[in-house]
Parts: structure tokens; sequence; C-alpha cells
């Protein structure tokens, strides 16, 4: 048997620090901040943190365009503080993941200063530059290299008048893409990641990584993508898994972890990857990452407007999609398992219900999600079951995603309550608002004004309630994470899904050669009589061990094996 890799059997927890604890009163947390509240993290039992960026930077994207990867913003506290948290963190058993964002840098990088100083520039070629499109004015509209729209609105292109040319920008204008081409940036990077690994981290969140390999054509041309609903490009088949990314990841992992001997944790984060491109990312064969951040599932209640144009969601697509992807990387690979991020709304409120079933829900949906095989991530606020922020005016949002969209979307022509609606279930700020710490003003994330409007609801909702209270999401968070270092089947268990077509049903088995865990979840607010051997569960009128359960007293079978359960409660039952 070999030896399973720690981050088999660990637990996540994303932190973003700007929104977790504020300790100067600036209304924005920082470093010392997280320390401060590790012991919150401790009792949850979680075995990881990933942070989001704490680098130098402008803020543009929210320490998403780094302008110094050596060193910590001094909004966030400084270098001495990173090795206390490290430090703290470490007596508790818990590592450091850091987020590397290195697809691109923020334009107040030095490096993009002076390639963009002059067309001559020793590091003219560290980023994309390219002249306007032949028979075209430089500068004006329609003169842009490629057709290529942003992922934040608009051109993915900024014409710099000094010199005539285009850099790209895949995000926003101040995030230019860097060039992986060029090997001198290459190995700037895997210099950078080693001192990182020499300060003592665990290990890295790679942002966007999988779109570092762009398809360059003959003479160094790039190719225009399909019309969006917005008239600019899709220009994702040109960027996304592109060609030279395996020949990268691996160089990476040989220049960088080989380099470090140690075992770390690293997840790619990889935005429209497929199940095959996700099998050889993962494939400890090749030695390129140990895990990716999929995206179909957050994908699923997008509409034809894309994720601002919210639909439904079915739940058997959800159902189908984890399963899919629990099956493709049974054998080769790892799953990670996340429902949210700070890129994402709310699970509560965007798949549970935020109103009357806000507790049962939230804990149902981590119950379920816990209970697959892979790596759990738990982002912030989620194990205390907070919704979305409830903004309703475009003056409360503060992400630069939503503020382009609303832009570009009143240039467009949009209905104005059609924009907000959209916002208020898909922006990042529903994500991004600060945890509430106790019921002292601000939840007590800060003593100043917070950068960003609180989530209405805290003073009830807030961590130090909830640590008190056996009842509440944060217990049943510590419970699952707990479930998982105890029990192997949440490890290594086969994952079956049962009654895939049901539309409030969420069921399946874990198994194991000598146990078996049985999953029934109602996602859905009425009262659901499950049978359980027609959803295949024989013997079922022999379930009565309960591993973990969204109600303390949670529903039992009947003598004939069917099993009634209340709005939103889940059950675990394990069988030798
Ligand atoms: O939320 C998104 C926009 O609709 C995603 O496409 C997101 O931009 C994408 O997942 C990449 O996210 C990562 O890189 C971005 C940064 O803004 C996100 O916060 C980060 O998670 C650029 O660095
Ligand atoms: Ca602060």
């Amino acid at each position: 048997e070999t030896r399973r890799p720690w981050w088999h059997t660990a637990v996540v927890y994303q932190v973003y620090p700007r929104s977790f604890a504020d300790t100067n009163g600036d209304g924005v947390g920082d470093i010392p901040g997280i320390t401060s509240r590790l012991d919150h993290l401790a009792e949850l039992g979680v075995d990881v943190v990933w942070l989001s960026p704490v680098y130098r930077s402008p803020h543009d994207d929210n320490g998403y365009d780094i302008s110094d990867y050596t060193d910590v913003d001094p909004l966030f506290g400084s270098l001495d503080d990173l090795d206390h948290l490290i430090a703290e963190a470490a007596e508790r058993d818990i590592g450091i993941v850091m987020d590397l964002v290195v697809n691109h840098t923020s334009d107040e990088h030095e490096w993009f200063r002076d390639s963009a100083s002059s067309a001559d520039s020793v590091k003219r070629d560290w980023y994309w530059w390219r002249p306007a499109r032949p028979g075209t004015t430089p500068g004006e509209p329609g003169a842009e290299p490629t057709n290529w729209g942003s992922f934040f609105s608009g051109s993915a292109w900024q014409y710099d008048e000094a010199s005539g040319e285009y850099y790209l920008h895949l995000f926003s204008r101040k995030q230019p893409d860097l060039n992986w081409e060029n090997p001198e940036v290459r190995a700037e990077v895997y210099a950078m990641m080693r001192s990182w690994l020499a300060r003592g981290v665990a290990g890295f969140r790679m942002d966007v990584i999988n779109l570092i390999s762009k398809r360059v054509g003959p003479g160094g041309a790039l190719a225009d993508g399909p019309e969006r609903p917005d008239g600019w490009g899709d220009g994702s088949a040109q960027y996304v898994d592109g060609p030279r990314m395996h020949a990268f990841l691996a160089e990476m992992h040989e220049q960088v972890f080989d380099a470090f001997p140690g075992t770390y944790l690293t997840v790619a984060e990889t935005p429209g990857v497929t199940l095959e491109q996700a099998r050889e990312y993962t494939d400890p064969e090749r030695r390129e990452v140990d895990m990716v951040f999929q995206f179909e599932h957050v994908g699923l209640d997008h509409g034809p407007g894309g994720k601002f144009d919210p639909r439904p969601l079915h739940l058997p697509d959800l159902k189908a999609n984890l399963a899919r992807w629990q099956e493709g990387l049974a054998e080769t690979g790892w799953n990670s398992l996340y429902l949210g991020n700070h890129d994402q709304p709310r699970a509560v409120s965007r798949w549970g219900d935020d109103g009357e079933h806000r507790v049962v829900s939230a804990k149902t949906l981590a119950l379920v999600l816990h209970l697959h095989r892979g790596t759990p991530y738990v982002y912030q606020g989620e194990e205390l079951g907070m919704p979305n922020a409830g903004f309703t005016a475009l003056e409360q949002y503060r992400d630069l995603e939503s503020l382009n969209y609303a832009a570009d979307a009143e240039r467009r022509g949009l209905d104005a309550d059609d924009v907000l609606r959209g916002l208020a279930a898909q922006s990042r700020d529903n994500a991004r608002t600060p945890v509430p710490w106790d019921d002292s003003p601000h939840g007590g994330f800060t003593t100043g004004e917070p950068w960003i409007a609180m989530t209405p609801g805290w003073e009830r909702t807030n961590a130090r309630a909830q640590r008190a209270d056996q009842g509440s999401v944060f217990h049943h968070y510590r419970r699952l994470i707990e479930l998982r270092h105890t029990d192997p089947v949440v490890v290594d268990g086969a994952f079956a899904l049962l009654a895939p077509e049901h539309e409030s049903l969420w069921a399946f088995t874990r198994t194991t050669e000598d146990s078996q865990l049985v999953v029934l979840a109602n996602l859905s607010g009425g009262e659901l009589a499950v049978d359980l051997a027609a959803i295949g569960v024989e013997g079922g009128a022999d379930l009565h061990d309960v591993a973990v359960a969204s109600h303390a007293e949670a529903a039992r079978p009947d003598g004939e094996g069917r099993i009634v359960l209340r709005p939103w409660e889940s059950v675990v039952f394990r069988r030798a």
C-alpha cells in the first residue's frame, strides 16, 4: 500500500485577509487580525489556511494585482507579522498556503514599468505587447490586436500611447499578463516561489494558472474568438489550458518543489478546465499539481447572458456534476471540494435557503460537500452560515468586476433593475463582507469603519454566539471536519450516487471493504419521504448508527426502511 499524502485527509480554510479581522482600526482586515483569530480555526479543526494575497499591491483587484511578490503590503502588516502568523499557525498544526498570482502582475510592478518604458526594454518581452490590427489606426476602436474581451468587461487590450502598442490584460487593465514563453519570467517566478517555501509556507494556491500558456501562431499571431453577449470576443480557446501548460507546470514542479524536499499542497485554480485536463494536471505520476479548482458546478446557474444573468439551479445537474468529477478522478488524481470562495456568492443564499431555513440548509450543503471524496475548502464565514451581502444599491459595491459590469451594462442599455438583481445574486462582494466575531459594533471586525458594509443579521449569527451553541453551523462544520479526520471511509470510500434524477433528494454512499456510509439529504423546504430500497439501499430498516446529521435528533428509518426527512434535513448512517 502506498502512503497517502497528508493533504488527502486535510481540510483547508480560506482567509480573505481584507475582510477577516482588523486590529488597527483602519477598517481593513490585517495579518495580526488573522493571528488573533487562530483559535477559532484551531477549534474548527482545519489543517491548512489558504491566504488570499497579502503582497504589495495597489489593490485594484484587492491584492490580485501584485506590485512586489517579495514583501507584505503595509495595509496588511509586515513580513514579521507574516512570520509570526506562520509560527503561531504551526503551533496549532496549521500550515499556511500562499496565493500565487503569476498569470499577471500589477501594472505598478517594476517588471512592467520597465517593460512599458520603451519598445526596446530588455523586459519588453516579459509581457504581451502587440501592434494594432493591420489596416487600423492605433488607439481607435476596433484597432485592438484581437477581439478578446477581458474577464472584467471591455477589451483585454490596453493601448499604450508612448509606444503605439497594446498590452494584454485578461483581467483588469492594471493586471498585465506575464509572458510565460520567456524563460527569464519563469526563472523569476520559480525563484520567488522557492523563497516562500524557505520562509515556511505549506504550499500554493495558483491563481488562474491554466491561463499562462497562450496559443501563439506564426509571427506571434493571436487568433480572435467568437462573440460574447457584450460584443467582445471570447478568446478562451486561445489561452485556457494552452499548449505549453503541462510543460510549464512540470518545470515548476521540478524547479520549485523538487528543489525543496518536503510535502506541500498545491492547488491550481483552473477556470474552464475539463475533467480530462484535470486528470492530467493532478496525476501524481506527472508531477504537476495535487488538485485543481474546477468551475463547472459553479457555472450551472449562469444564464445565457453570463454569470450576472442567473437562472435557477436544477439540483440533478449539480449532483451529476460532482458525481462525474468523483468518478473521473477516482483512480487518477484528486478532487478539491468547494461551494464558495471570494469570487462566488454565498452557498446558503445561492443553493440553500437564507431565510427561514438558513441554519439547517447551510448545515446540509456542508454535509453533502464534506461527505464527497477530495479535499474540502471552507471559505471564511461559510462555517457561520453567512448569507449574501443583501446589497440593493450600486454604491454599496466595491468589487471592480461588479462595478465594471454595471457600467458596461448601462452602455449596452440593459435594464438597471435587472443589473442590480444580477449583482445581488452573483457579485463577488457577496462573499467579501466582514466576518462578524461578536455582537459589539461592526461585529468586532473593526473599531473603525469597515471598508465594505456588514452583512445584516450578524448580531445573532456571529462567531462568538455560534461557538457557544452546540447546535450552530460552526459546530456542525467542526463535526464534519472531525469525521474526515477520524473515519477513513470519508477519505477513501468509493462514491456512488443514488436517485440521480430526484429533484430534492441528494443521496449517495461511500464504501470501503469493511464499512459504508449512507448519505441522505433533503435539499428542499418541504418534508421528504424516502423509500430506501427504492433508491437502492438494501437493509434500510437497519440503519441506526448516525455518523453526523443536521439535527440533534436525526430522522430514523421505520421497520419498512422508509425515512421521513424534515425540511433541509440531512443524515449520514454508518454500517460495518
Ligand atoms: O469570478 C470570476 C469572474 O466572473 C472568475 O472568472 C474569476 O475572475 C476567475 O475565477 C479568476 O479568479 C482569480 O483571478 C482573478 C481574481 O480577480 C480573482 O479574485 C481570483 O480568484 C484575477 O487575479
Ligand atoms: Ca487593518
